[in-house]
């Protein structure tokens, strides 16, 4: 009965559908503590510009997207920033794709720049990257935010900062997330390059052909063609 048997096909392609439109998306981990705000700032947050007679930063409840949220106040214009991450407590696979983002409401004058700022730091407190997100100024309600980067070789730990650069007036930031969107794609293996060379193994010529060519150099004796049939390249020097 081809009819029955099409409309049983029907009926398990459905369900196939179904069950995969269901599903919720796979979720994301934010790696920030308190990212909503709806508990002190201290310890997590932390002021790397501290409160003067230029700035506040502070908690303030029921001004949130949801709830509370971290206000920074510009009394006169200045640099002022909240960040989390600074005890290297947030370590992120080298080569992840990562996003930072939130929710900012501003009443700032346009001589603001409003941004994220996510900072990449080596052993030794050393810079790899710290990309910002665009800035924003002026009055605005709830934007989201946001700026991506790819965890360099080196990075112990990330920090992510939520701040205002000149301008005067209030901004609230609300939902902060910093998250993995893509884990490290891996690395195909380089291409084989046989060396036939009686170099020295300290000369400068081999030490650049091994940061050229990475772990696909393969030294051999000048008269050795064993290791030449699945090479792609051959050098001989
Ligand atoms: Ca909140």
């Amino acid at each position: 009965m081809p009819g029955r048997a099409l409309t049983l096909r029907l009926c398990l392609y459905a369900l196939v559908v179904a069950h995969f439109s269901e599903s919720p998306a796979p979720a994301v981990d934010n790696l920030l503590t308190n990212p909503a705000f709806e508990s002190p700032l201290a310890p997590c947050w932390e002021e790397r510009t501290p409160e003067d007679e230029t700035r506040t930063l502070r908690r303030v409840e029921e001004v949130g997207r949801d709830g509370s949220a971290a206000v920074l106040e510009n009394l006169q214009p200045c640099y002022t920033r909240l960040r989390q991450g600074a005890d290297r407590s947030i370590v992120i696979e080298r080569g992840s794709l990562v996003e930072l983002s939130a929710w900012v409401r501003s009443e700032m004058t346009d001589e603001a720049r409003i941004t994220l700022q996510i900072y990449c730091m080596d052993d030794k407190d050393g810079i790899l990257a710290q990309p910002r997100s665009p800035a924003m100024s002026g009055t605005f309600d709830w934007t989201r935010a946001s700026v991506w980067t790819i965890v360099p070789e080196g990075t112990l730990y990330t920090m992510a900062y939520v701040q205002v650069q000149e301008g005067t007036g209030k901004v609230a930031f609300d939902d902060v997330e910093l998250v993995v969107r893509q884990k490290p794609m891996p690395r195909p293996p380089a291409p084989k390059i046989v060396l036939l060379s009686d170099l020295l193994d300290d000369g400068l010529c081999l030490t650049n052909l091994k940061t050229l060519f990475e772990d696909g150099l393969v030294q051999a004796a000048p008269d050795d063609a064993s290791t030449l049939p699945d090479a792609s390249g051959v050098l001989v020097l």
